[in-house]
């Protein structure tokens, strides 16, 4: 009996140690395979026809096909709003963007909307291990409102889960036009500190709308404030002379910052959100740049950021992390081309179609407002194909999460990591998609576009915004242009996506009456 015990024991402690064993090499494995760098690439404006490897044909970006033709290219990749605000707020929460109603498009002076509570990509990433950066557009807001810009700007980037930041507030057109390195601005002068209102300008200060001399780019609607770098822009600004950006540098700025974040951190992991300028409004190629495209500075800037991407790669390859780091590239909205400014943007397109075949563009219900550009690339580990599932940025949380082995889940994303490898082609079955506070649905095939009352087109853009005072119901297997609404051929189609829009957006954001559902 007692010999049978010690056996049994010797055994066991033998078994444990064994197990012991397996277990640290696998997880040492699992950490090596399951921990790559991740890069997202973020456009601000791209659409889903200004890439070559997506049809463009009147402009080249090789170093974007690059991605495209390496990686997997998806048809039905969605930004979850058609503008920037709610779409990166989605993209670093996982949460729909209509959730928040702070998440509209914000001016310089907003307070940080992202909750310091609140699950993010960053924070998901840090609990694994990671380092964390956001170099370029930050737009979500920053401190509390009434923020002193001549202090430590908080909360911000840094609090909900980057642990480097070097940001533009706001957007290229709108003040404070300085950088901030974690809440700092950068090359401050505390004798000129700098005084931000979206109100009212300050005494004696130039601005666009009373001093048209002193412009070297002309405003069409909107940015009529003050003059930064002879450029008119969104909300008035006072001093900080020293430390205003150079627009024609930009790209490079934000570039040599992603450039040496990569290389001061290639030996542990990273998450790195680069979040380009290009190509929205005011578009300031670097003069390296200027005139190359032959479509004026729109195209010139499409150039510039395809060139940016090229040598964040080979960054990448010279670290020797390349095959080591997963790369999300895609946009925050779609396309517009006159956004406030005259530059050249629709006089000098000639057959470009930055919307490709889609409907619509930019603050558009339709198509072309959301669907863009969205490529994953990883060297070695993601084979080369075109995938037709739906994808939207909302999901690169949970499914990111799955990757490095998080439990971390956000409310709306999905775990799509099967898809964004390649593997699969499922993909979602419904997405809700935002443009300027209206909401629409997408499932399967389908899109239904409940009626709105507002103007059908925004004349200043030029863009249709999917507004009708009828449903609207399009077939996207037989109609991507979404030209044949279907709403009255197919009312039973138009119920369930009625119904399905309501089970995840809520009651009335839909009239029902005229459908008699039940
Ligand atoms: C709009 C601006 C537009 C652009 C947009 C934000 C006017 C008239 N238009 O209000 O130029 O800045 O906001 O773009 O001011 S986004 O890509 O950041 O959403
Ligand atoms: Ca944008």
């Amino acid at each position: 009996m007692m010999r049978t015990y010690k056996i049994n024991l010797y055994s066991l402690v033998f078994a444990i140690s064994i197990l012991f064993a397996c277990g640290s090499s696998d997880s040492e494995y699992e950490k090596k395979v399951s921990s790559p760098n991740v890069v997202f690439i973020y456009m601000d404006d791209l659409g889903y026809g200004d890439v070559s490897a997506y049809g463009a044909t009147e402009i080249a970006t090789p170093n974007m096909d690059k991605l495209a033709k390496g990686g997997v290219r998806f048809t039905d990749g969605y930004a979850p709003s058609a503008t920037c605000t709610p779409s990166r707020y989605a993209i670093l929460t996982g949460r729909y963007p209509w959730r928040n109603e702070d998440a509209k498009i914000l001016p310089g002076t907003a307070p940080l909307i992202i909750d310091t509570d609140q699950l993010t990509v960053p924070k998901m990433f840090k609990e694994k291990g990671y380092h964390t950066a956001v170099v370029g557009k930050w737009h979500l807001g920053l401190g509390h409102g009434n923020v002193d810009w001549n202090q430590k700007v908080g909360p911000g980037p840094n609090e909900v889960g980057f642990d480097y930041s070097f940001i533009m507030a706001a957007t290229q057109d709108r003040v404070p036009t300085v950088y901030l390195r974690d809440g700092l601005v950068q090359g401050l002068d505390p004798d000129d500190p700098i005084k931000i209102d979206y109100e009212e300008n300050f005494e004696g200060e130039p601005t666009g709308k009373d001093n048209p001399e002193l412009l070297r780019m002309k405003w069409h609607h909107g940015h009529n404030n003050s003059i930064v770098n002879g450029i008119p822009r969104i909300g008035f600004m006072k001093g900080g002379e020293k430390a205003k950006w150079v627009d024609e540098d930009m790209a490079d700025v934000f570039l040599e910052e992603a450039k040496s974040y990569i290389k001061s951190k290639k030996d542990n992991p990273f998450f790195l959100y680069y979040a380009l300028q290009q190509p929205h409004v005011p578009r300031t190629p670097h003069p390296r740049f200027e005139g190359k495209s032959g479509m004026g500075p729109r195209g010139d800037v499409i150039l510039e950021a395809d060139w940016c991407i090229g040598e964040l790669m080979d960054t990448l390859e010279e670290e020797g992390i390349l095959e080591n780091t997963l790369v999300v590239f895609t946009s925050d909205n779609g396309p517009v081309l006159n956004d406030g400014y005259y530059d050249d943007a629709v006089e000098k397109l000639g057959n470009h179609t930055p919307w490709g075949p889609l409907r619509g563009g930019k603050y558009s219900l339709f198509e072309a407002g959301t669907r863009v550009p969205f490529i994953t690339y990883w060297k070695g580990t993601i084979k080369p194909k075109v995938s037709e599932a739906m994808v939207c940025q909302m999901d690169l949380l949970n499914s990111l999460a799955a990757l490095v082995g998080s439990e971390e889940r956000s409310e709306d994303g999905e775990n799509l990591l099967e898809e964004l490898l390649g593997k699969s082609e499922k993909g979602r079955s419904s997405l809700v998609l935002e443009a300027t506070s209206r909401t629409a649905l997408r499932h399967e095939n389908w899109i239904m576009i409940p009626p709105y009352d507002g103007p059908k087109v925004n004349e200043n853009v030029n863009i249709e915004l999917g507004n009708s005072k009828e449903f609207q119901l399009y077939d996207l297997n037989q109609d991507i242009g979404q030209r044949q609404n279907l709403a009255q051929q197919q009312p039973e189609k138009l119920k369930e996506l009625v119904e399905e829009f309501i089970s995840i957006r809520g009651e009335g954001y839909v009239n029902t009456e005229p459908l008699e559902l039940k």
